[in-house]
């Protein structure tokens, strides 16, 4: 850290940063979509329109804690490809520095990989979930003396549901899967594109997605089935879509709402135990990548930030404004 930091409680620094994504007011568009790695953030923006047609450059920050933002024009709308690694943690920290760097609405999509536990999507299909919820290990069953004796027999403990924004899913499915049918004709490792089911976020890749692992106790050998029983349309496990829309239903400015939906490519099958070929990603990613920008700029947005001291002001307006 070499900035000097302002404020305990919400740091910032000199130039009103955000601490851990390192962005201000205007590097971050009204419209974004979040994926977990660098590698698809990064061919993902190779969609973006061209500084030529745009008069700006494409904005570029890679974060000392490893947030990437990356922000220009998509058919000429602005929107932020940002990646933010892996896990409810990186969803809150990108959830609540973004909400303090932007006006108006925010609508993401988070487009992420995922395990199956459904028959109607192998890997290559694309689930889009209505809603999804939380599976925490319970850390103090683990414990020599435990603290909350109503959980005694839980290692697991599930959430309610928290449900994805009605229309920006329907967006989002219907565009996937147009984009999608003609890609689904000609390889039958691709598609189909799954929704109206939950998605369900494990606080781990492992333990709490119901792996197991010889190395450690987990007590998880029936949560797959617990998790059936207890939620039957779940159709993923990940690890930030459902706290994604936890955050969207907890935020408290309902004048400037933040509307979510979410996508995952099918990489892990839970069922058969079998896991997405490379051939198939290189397929499915840059098409699944697409559909998204595009269903991102068909949300509407009453409230969007004047271009005006944005990193997607043009040139040229810029040079107006000074004169
Ligand atoms: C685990 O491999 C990671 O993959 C999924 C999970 O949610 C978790 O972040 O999503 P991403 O591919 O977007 O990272
Ligand atoms: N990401 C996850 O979190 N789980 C899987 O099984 C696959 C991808």
């Amino acid at each position: 850290m070499i900035e000097n930091i302002f404020n305990a409680n919400f740091p910032r620094d000199e130039e009103d940063r955000v601490y851990h994504l390192g962005i201000k007011q205007g590097n971050v568009a009204n419209r974004i979509l979040t994926v977990g790695d660098h590698v698809r953030a990064r061919k993902i923006a190779a969609l973006l329109d061209p500084e030529e047609e745009t008069g700006h450059p494409i904005f570029e920050h890679l974060s000392q804690r490893g947030f990437l933002t990356i922000t220009g024009r998509y058919k000429g709308v602005p929107v932020s490809i940002m990646a933010i690694g892996m896990g409810n943690p990186m969803m809150d920290f990108f959830i609540r520095e973004t909400r303090a760097s932007v006006e108006g609405t925010m609508a993401v999509i988070r487009f992420g990989s995922c395990g199956t536990l459904s028959h109607l999507a192998p890997p290559g299909a694309v689930i889009v979930p209505s809603g999804g919820y939380c599976i925490r290990r319970n850390i103090d069953y683990f414990a020599d003396e435990q603290q909350n004796p109503e959980l005694k027999d839980k290692p697991y403990v599930f959430s309610g549901i928290f449900k994805a924004d009605d229309e920006m899913t329907t967006i989002l499915a219907d565009t996937l899967k147009t984009v999608m049918a003609p890609v689904e004709a000609k390889y039958d490792f691709v598609g189909p594109v799954l929704t109206g089911g939950l998605n369900a976020d494990g606080c781990s890749f492992y333990s709490s997605q119901g792996r197991q692992d010889a190395a450690f106790w987990d007590d998880n050998a029936n949560l797959l089935r617990d998790i059936i029983t207890k939620y039957p349309k779940t159709h993923s496990l990940e690890m930030e879509t459902s706290m994604l829309f936890h955050l969207a239903r907890c935020a408290r400015d309902t004048q400037r709402p933040i509307r979510a939906a979410g996508c995952m490519q099918v990489f892990a099958d839970r069922l058969t135990n079998s896991f997405i070929g490379p051939d198939a990603v290189k397929v499915l990613e840059p098409l699944v990548g697409k559909a998204c920008l595009d269903a991102l700029i068909k949300v509407k947005i009453e409230d969007e930030m004047p271009v005006a001291g944005t990193v997607w002001e043009p040139a040229n307006e810029k040079r107006l404004q000074s004169l």
